[in-house]
């Protein structure tokens, strides 16, 4: 959270997490293709030429308005690949909020499970408690036909009571309702702490 007073803005940085290959650039493509371009500002990604983000993507929204601040949401995703570990931790320093986003295929599962561990700990060295930070976790891919039933999924991620949503992002099903949520418990705790 970074306030600009003279301004009278407030930044807040939300971060889209989760294993390679899982739909989180899709979330931020299609949060842009449906906002209007007053609410947000141009889409940046740096990826491979196959289409995977390299380092992140980057989308800012200005929506509400919180005490009187007006609030920029700066909506980032990691690169899901093992190899970028270092690039996921540096993308989440500052984070005000994590939206986790799986990916529902049996054969990811543990992929899944190895993201959400990996999330927790870089948490922890960034000087966070990861069961305190606002999260809301994505069940992505649910039209997918090998998926795995979510209540396995909640289990295997060990984050019961995290708020969590279906979706299948590459048709925005899902994709509003997670942002929503997860704007929603951000700008509670900044209501408590500013
Ligand atoms: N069937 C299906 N495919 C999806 C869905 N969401 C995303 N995809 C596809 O999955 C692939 C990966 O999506 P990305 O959004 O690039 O995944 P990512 O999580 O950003 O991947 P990394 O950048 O490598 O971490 C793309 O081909 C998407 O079109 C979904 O809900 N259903
Ligand atoms: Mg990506």
């Amino acid at each position: 959270m970074f306030i600009n007073w003279k301004l009278r803005e407030i930044n807040l940085k939300i971060v889209y997490y989760g294993p390679a290959l899982s739909g989180k650039t899709t979330n931020l493509e299609y949060i842009h293709s449906r906002l209007k371009p007053e609410l947000r500002g141009e889409l940046i990604s740096l990826k491979t030429r196959e289409d995977r983000t390299i380092f992140f993507d980057f989308l800012q929204l200005e929506v509400g308005e919180i005490r009187g601040l007006k609030p920029k949401f700066n909506l980032y995703t990691v690169p899901g690949q093992v190899i970028y570990a270092a690039s996921r931790k540096l993308v989440l320093q500052g984070a005000d909020g994590v939206v986790f986003v799986a990916d529902s295929q049996w054969d990811r599962l543990q992929d899944n499970v190895e993201s959400m561990r990996n999330l927790e700990e870089n948490l922890r060295q960034l000087g966070y408690d990861p069961f305190h930070l606002p999260l809301t976790i994505q069940y992505n891919k649910r039209d997918l036909p090998d998926k795995a039933p979510i209540t396995v999924l909640e289990a295997r991620l060990g984050r019961n009571g995290v708020p969590h949503f279906e979706s299948v992002a590459t048709r925005g099903i899902g994709v509003f309702d997670t942002l929503k949520a997860i704007i929603n418990l951000v700008v509670t705790r900044v209501q408590q702490e500013i």
